[in-house]
């Protein structure tokens, strides 16, 4: 099985709120129509979800945030999932939707729920969840990360790959001049914070990713604007990005 995270930044404009990348999501969608293993997908919040976070001061932390600014949250990663079935649907894929409140309680997974996503991928659905505001028990809610999702799913059930498709190459090892990093081992990275994601940019990527791959699955970012490679990692093994070697 391969998991994928479609983040925010591909497939959304995170510079313009509410902004959907519909060419490229349409193009990921294409691309994914030739891998024939069972995929997971779970997507981000982009310029959806984080600009609505940001606007009613909402963080990953459990606290008593606004109710009127949690329902505006969740409505917009509603419509941002939409976007998304659609354009699977309209690609003959069979995408099933499944939002986190269905395998998530007071902020943890449900194991035996993650356990039934693996049996409807290998049904011949496509899962798709995602990035959201939860409740989380005593009156406090949480914005739950994509990809602490990523994680949560790797652990339990232990994908061939795991893949983050980015609006960038990979991990670079320099900013400016956008070395590409192709291989890392969990080396520790110096990377400078991003004010319009709540959920940690890049940085909590890279956190997952090592943990996922301390696990010992292998964990690739690629650039989403060339979903090829998506293909090519799954099928050939050729990584045109950041491997995470799994250990
Ligand atoms: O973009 C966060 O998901 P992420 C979703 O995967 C919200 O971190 C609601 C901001």
């Amino acid at each position: 099985m391969i998991l994928i995270k479609l983040g925010g930044s591909i497939i959304t404009n995170k510079k313009k709120p509410l902004s959907p990348r519909v060419k490229i999501i349409e193009n990921i969608t294409k691309y994914l129509k030739k891998i024939e293993e069972p995929i997971i997908i779970v997507h981000g919040g982009g310029s959806f979800g984080h600009y609505w976070s940001v606007k009613y001061n909402m963080h990953t932390k459990p606290m008593k945030y606004k109710s009127y600014g949690v329902s505006v949250v969740k409505n917009s990663m509603i419509d941002l999932n939409k976007i998304i079935l659609e354009s699977f649907i309209k690609n003959k894929l069979n995408p099933y939707c499944i939002p986190p409140t269905d395998f998530m309680m007071e902020g943890k997974p449900i194991i035996n729920k993650i356990k039934e996503i693996e049996k409807i991928a290998n049904a011949g659905f496509i899962p798709i969840t995602f990035g959201d505001a939860l409740w989380h028990g005593h009156k406090k809610t949480y914005i739950l990360s994509g990809d602490k999702i990523m994680t949560y799913i790797s652990k339990i059930l232990k994908p061939r790959l795991t893949i983050f498709a980015l609006n960038e190459d990979g991990v670079y090892s320099d900013l400016k001049s956008k070395k590409l990093i192709r291989e890392l081992n969990g080396e520790k990275l110096i990377l400078s914070k991003n004010k319009m994601d709540v959920t940690g940019g890049m940085t909590r990527k890279i956190e997952e990713a090592v943990k996922i791959s301390k696990i010992g699955m292998n964990v690739f970012f690629v650039n989403g604007n060339k979903p090829e490679r998506i293909v090519k990692a799954v099928k050939n093994g050729e990584f045109e990005g950041t491997l995470f070697r799994g250990k």
